[in-house]
Parts: structure tokens; sequence; C-alpha cells
């Protein structure tokens, strides 16, 4: 079977009836981001049911806005934590913090794919997306760019630009609990115990204080300003203005959403380090350590030279695609989870930013890049970028979407070009 048959195939078999699972086994429910790029991948072939997947995920909105990380539509003992743990009394059941609101620049893709036939589906989510990016703004750029109060929420989960928040939340009350992802994937690949015991403290303190957003960002354990948010969220304000736009709306003020947020990135210029960094917001402390989140720059059109240094030196370090942290830092680890493997579905938003910032050569060299992973190993949730190991869950919602996309696209003309 050729690759752009087996990705539709993985959507079809992660296809759950309106929603899409990331993998089956190791993420049994619904989640934010990856529904999304999700939705992305369904329009290549079913247009009606990619704006389905978006429906499914705006149907969980909180009346905050907030617009949720995981949603819980069937009970599976499978993940931990579960809908008991969260104990957010949504419904459906979901949990407390959000995800990379990835989902308006996408639906622009999705949209700009057959604007005929998405006008209707697209102007129905609009208000809420709108709700949702309104949420962002007044309840977690209150410090500039975008705060998240659990390294979850960063879709990035344990890379290593939030150790020093993470440092700061004590995890040693935990009561005792079975985690279900090492069950299904080489643990060695996974975050630690110490990780684990912290993330469920964090879940815990947001339980206690009954999902007050205004209790956890003011006494929280944990506030962290992540770059790879901020730019996600600028380039979705600047999206979502469009989409207003085609409808008529008044965008007035998301554009003062985006302006402020582009206003703010000086705050997270670490000049020391020569590129964006995140910043603990309790502290003042920067990170210290260039990733991912730091090249998401070109997304929202705020790359410069010392960054394009940097890029270049990161990537050139590797052979397959751009790593995930630094492989030149102590902290670099090329197969555990976010602390240094290269994810395509990251690839894939840097790429967009590269391409619309006029870099096509680099583009071209990331989509071919990411093209040999999945030829030569399949359609894996990431990879080792020394040695191309597949690494994670296989059958990979996010990886499969953008393989019909963009990683899949021209790949003699990307080749040529690279
Ligand atoms: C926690 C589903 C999600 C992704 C995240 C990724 C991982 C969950 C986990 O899987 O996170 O949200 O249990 O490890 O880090 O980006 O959305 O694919």
């Amino acid at each position: 079977m050729d690759l752009n048959e087996q990705a539709r195939d993985i959507l079809r078999q992660n296809d759950k009836g309106g929603y899409t699972l990331p993998t089956h086994g190791l993420y049994p429910y619904q989640w934010n981001w990856d529904s999304a790029f999700a939705a992305w991948g369904l329009a290549t072939f079913d247009l009606a049911r990619a704006w389905d997947e978006f429906d499914t995920l705006m149907a969980s909105q909180w009346n905050t806005g907030m617009v949720p990380h995981i949603i819980f539509h069937a009970p599976d003992p499978g993940y931990f934590p579960g809908p008991d743990v969260w104990s957010t009394g949504q419904t459906p059941e979901t949990s407390g913090i959000s995800q990379p609101p990835v989902a308006a620049t996408l639906a622009r893709l999705v949209w700009e794919m057959d604007k005929a036939q998405s006008h209707e589906r697209m102007a129905a989510i609009f208000p809420k997306l709108v709700k949702w990016h309104r949420w962002w703004h007044e309840v977690r750029c209150t410090h500039g760019p975008a705060a998240i109060t659990h390294p979850w929420e960063s879709g990035r989960d344990n890379c290593p630009d939030w150790d020093i928040g993470m440092a700061g939340v004590d995890g040693s009350g935990v009561a005792p609990y079975t985690r279900r992802d090492t069950g299904h994937v080489d643990p060695s690949m996974r975050p630690s115990k110490a990780e684990y015991d912290r993330y469920i403290a964090m879940v815990q303190f947001g339980v206690e204080a009954g999902w007050d957003q205004d209790r956890i960002v003011a006494d929280g354990p944990f506030l962290m300003a992540d770059p790879g948010i901020t730019f996600i969220l600028l380039r979705a304000h600047e999206d979502l203005a469009v989409l207003g736009q085609a409808l008529n709306e008044d965008v007035s003020e998301i554009e003062s959403w985006a302006r402020a947020l582009r206003n703010a990135l000086p705050l997270i210029w670490n000049a020391d380090l020569k590129g964006y960094d995140a910043k603990n917001l309790r502290t003042g402390e920067f990170a210290g350590v260039l990733g991912s989140g730091a090249f998401l720059a070109y997304l929202a059109d705020a790359g410069n030279p010392e960054l394009d240094e940097q890029l270049l030196r990161v990537w050139d370090a590797v052979s397959y695609g751009i790593p995930s942290a630094d492989p030149q830092a102590e902290i670099f680890d090329p197969r555990r989870y976010w602390r240094g493997p290269t994810w395509p579905v990251v690839n894939a938003l840097m790429a967009l930013g590269l391409r619309d910032s006029g870099r096509a050569d680099l583009e071209a060299r990331l989509r071919a890049e990411t093209a040999e992973l999945i030829e030569k190993h399949g359609f894996f949730e990431y990879f080792d970028p020394i040695d191309a190991t597949p690494c994670g869950g296989s059958n990979f919602t996010w990886t499969a979407a953008i393989w019909l996309t963009w990683a899949g696209h021209d790949l003699e003309q990307a080749r040529g070009a690279a």
C-alpha cells in the first residue's frame, strides 16, 4: 500500500466517530492540538469530516472560553491521569488545562482548500475560536507572552524549557499511582517518575483550586512563559483575523491581541542565549536552553539573523529534522520524548513559517528529511534525529496528517531544492 493510502487508513482507524484518537492504546481520548492536525489531514480526502473534528473539539469549550487539552469522551483505563484525577466536573469530562492553539491556523488552511464548501462550517466555529483566543489574551497573556500553568499545556511536555519551573514544584506528597504510558512504550523514552510526581501535584493544585484560573495563575506551583505557544498564538490570532474578515466581522479586537503579543516578544528574547527562551514568571529567570519553541518564531514571522544562525547550528548537528532540544547542550537526549527527538508535527509548523517567511530552501530541506523518516520507518509519534530510530506510539494520527498535507508533497522537487 502506498504511503498516502496508509496515512488515510491510519486516520480512518483512529476515527472514533466525530473525533480522532492520537493513537490506540497510549492515547485513548481526544487531544486538543492532535485533533486540529487530524482535521487538516482529514480535509485532504473528507472535508465534511474535517469540520466535524473541529466541531467536536470546540464543543468541549468551557464557559470561561478555555478549550481543554483532553476530552474524555468514553472511559478508558489505559490512560493515566484520567477524568477521576482531573475532576473538572465538565460534561463530557475534560482535563483542566489547555494546549497549543493551532486550531485557527489549521482551520484557515482547511477553509482555503475549499472556501465555498467550508464557509458555513468555518462560520459556525469562528465565535468559539474568538472566545478561546480572548481567554488566552485575558487570562494567560497578563505578563505579555503566553504563560502556561502545567508543562502538558505546552504540548512539549518534558522539554528542558520547563526544568527550572519544575524544580520549584513539590511532588513528594502525591499519593501512589500507576502510570499507564510506560506499559505502552519503552519507559526510557518517556518522562521520569520524578517528573510525573510533579505533573500530578500540579493537577492536584488545580483540583483544590476548583480550576479557578485566577488562583492557579496567581498562586499555582508553576507559571512559565512559553515561546512555542506565544508564536503559535500570535500566528493563530492573525489567521483568525483573516477568517473574521471573510465573514465580514469586525476583527479589530483580534488585531489588538496580536499587536500586544508581538510587542511582548522582546521579553522572551534571551540575549545571552541568542535566541527566544522560556522564562519562569515567578522569578524572572530564563531557562537558558534553545529548543523547538524558539524556532516556532518563524511561524509568527519573528525570525532574525541571530536565530537563523542558531537554527542552522542546531539542525546541522543532527541528520533528520529539527531537534526538540539543542544537541550541543548537556541536557540533550535523542530518544527521550521532548528532550531531543524530532517531531514531524512540529517540523510541519516550523515549515509553514519557513515557507511564509521566504526561506523556501530550508522548508524543502525540512520536508525532505521529515519524509525520509516516515518512508524509512512509518508513521511514528517522533524519531531520533541522529539515527532515525522510530520512537513513541505507532500509526500516529498527526504524523499521518502531516504526511498528507505537507511531508509527502512534491517530494522530488523538495529533494532537488534541499
Ligand atoms: C499529555 C497526544 C499528546 C500530545 C502531546 C504529547 C503527549 C500527553 C502524555 O501526547 O502528551 O498531554 O500523556 O504524554 O506530549 O503533545 O498532544 O498525542
